[in-house]
């Protein structure tokens, strides 16, 4: 086991990541910008160590700051929590290159999942379904237009460096295909520096459904069932729950066997998340990340484990301290993301906390790095909090959340607890019915 880990991220997930090593006996080094002095996560490491100034770009993601306070404090291993240089595959080679060890998958397994085609082609080619579509790039109109007519209208057109729906453009029909094309072409070349295109068949109400992967590296690995991320504005993600309220426990053996399975020909290590499009019964892949996610604590609710605490395990060479044959999902997890946002419009609202009070009791739990008094820089993600809870069923889970929200208080800045106030008490939230179009019309509905 590693003596000493470095974290290279911040708020809440820098705490979590400190939370998990401490329990192992892990010592932990902090690393902040200069608005970060006073951050929790600095408080709580057991040392730190100032990266550079407040934007990210100069901080978070300075790959030579990161790397210097590896050395100067003797971190053996980084953890990259999500975001920032979590997915960063030129980073992930600069450590292999120092050795230091990434407490995550290699190199090569960003890179391929990066690119959105290679990521497809590879899913394909391990037996996981994919959505119809563009086999590989189309790198011309007219090979759009071929692809369109054989998969049928409406398709949409997707950049491969793109993802989190970045790049995406929809043609509802042959008339919108130029316009989609060129632009998602150009949008991609812009935003990404990569042109390369491909095709889907539109899916119109789908859930999203994401099934959570843990590899060993050596051809071993497992997954733990799946998360529903339906409830989302602007591809931010809202509400999470597990398990998905529409999937079936035969449904979730078969679409995790083989997710499992393909993560495992592939000797991956570490967690990763499969995403699908659900739609009429049937999974449709579309992406995989390859880093811990943020709504990872509902998957740790109902399965019991420690995501976290196995990273560090595997990527110290330790196998997994657990088989498939050891998962079992005990009742419901919801989770809420409370962003420093003013409703309606989400706008940031960084400022000072003059209360905090978490909730607590049965079922309860909240990761957050908020503090009475702290100050939220503007610099960053406005990802405050996040409120699990756990119960023996979806009621008392929904119950639970209800309750709970009713005890959080944060006060001093604009955030999103009141909008899980109101969904809380909306019938189709209570009934688990929803699609990934649900939140957006449900805002232009409730909030004008
Ligand atoms: C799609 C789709 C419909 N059909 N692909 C958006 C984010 C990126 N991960 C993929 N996205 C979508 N891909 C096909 N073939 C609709 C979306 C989409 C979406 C997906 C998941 C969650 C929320 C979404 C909101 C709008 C569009």
């Amino acid at each position: 086991m590693f003596e000493k880990i470095l974290i290279a991220n911040r708020g809440e997930i820098a705490l979590r990541v400190v939370r998990a090593a401490r329990e192992m006996g892990v010592a932990t080094v902090a690393v902040h910008s200069t608005a970060d002095a006073d951050a929790m996560h600095v408080r709580m490491a057991d040392e730190s160590i100032c990266i550079g100034p407040a934007p990210g770009t100069q901080s978070y993601l300075s790959i030579p700051a990161i790397i210097s306070a590896c050395e100067i404090t003797g971190a053996e291993a980084i953890h990259p929590g999500y975001g920032f240089l979590s997915e960063n595959a030129a980073f992930v080679q600069v450590l292999e290159d120092h050795n230091i060890t990434f407490i995550g998958p290699t190199a090569e397994h960003i890179r391929i999942m990066g690119d959105k085609i290679t990521a497809k082609d590879t899913m394909k080619a391990l037996g996981v379904p994919c959505v119809p579509g563009s086999d590989g790039g189309v790198p011309t109109f007219e090979d759009a237009q071929r692809v369109a007519a054989e998969i049928g209208y409406p398709v949409i057109i997707k950049a491969t460096a793109g993802g989190g729906g970045r790049g995406m453009k929809l043609a509802r029909t042959a008339d919108e295909l130029e316009n989609a094309f060129r632009t998602a072409r150009s949008e991609g070349k812009a935003a990404f520096g990569n042109d390369e295109v491909y095709i889907e068949k539109y899916l119109g109400t789908p859930r999203h459904i994401e099934v959570q992967v843990f590899g060993d590296g050596r051809g071993g690995a497992v997954h733990l069932g799946e998360r529903d991320c339906s409830l989302q504005r602007r591809h931010q993600k809202v509400f999470e729950e597990a398990p998905g309220p529409s999937i079936t426990p035969e449904q979730r053996a078969e679409i995790g066997r083989t997710c499992a399975e393909a993560v495992a020909k592939i000797n991956y290590a570490g967690a990763g998340t499969i995403e699908f499009l659900y739609e009429n019964g049937e999974f449709y892949f579309i992406e995989m990340n390859t880093r811990l996610q943020v709504e990872h604590p509902v998957t740790e609710a109902i399965f019991g484990v420690d995501l976290v605490r196995e990273q560090i395990r595997v990527a110290s060479g330790l196998p997994m301290s657990f088989g498939q044959d050891d998962l079992h999902i005990n009742g419901h997890a919801i989770e809420v993301r409370i962003n420093a946002e003013k409703l309606p419009n989400f706008s940031p609202s960084p400022g000072q906390i003059t209360q905090y009070h978490a909730p607590g009791g049965l079922g309860v739990r909240m990761d957050s790095a908020l503090y009475d008094g702290y100050r939220i820089p503007p610099y960053y993600d406005s990802l405050i909090g996040k409120l699990i809870v756990h119960g023996r069923d979806r009621q008392e889970a929904l119950a639970r959340l209800r309750r709970s929200l009713g005890e959080l208080i944060v006060d001093g800045v604009e955030t999103t607890i009141p909008l899980f106030r109101d969904l809380v008490e909306d019938p189709d939230v209570q009934a688990g019915d929803y699609t990934i179009h649900w939140l957006e019309h449900w805002l232009e509905r409730t909030y004008g």
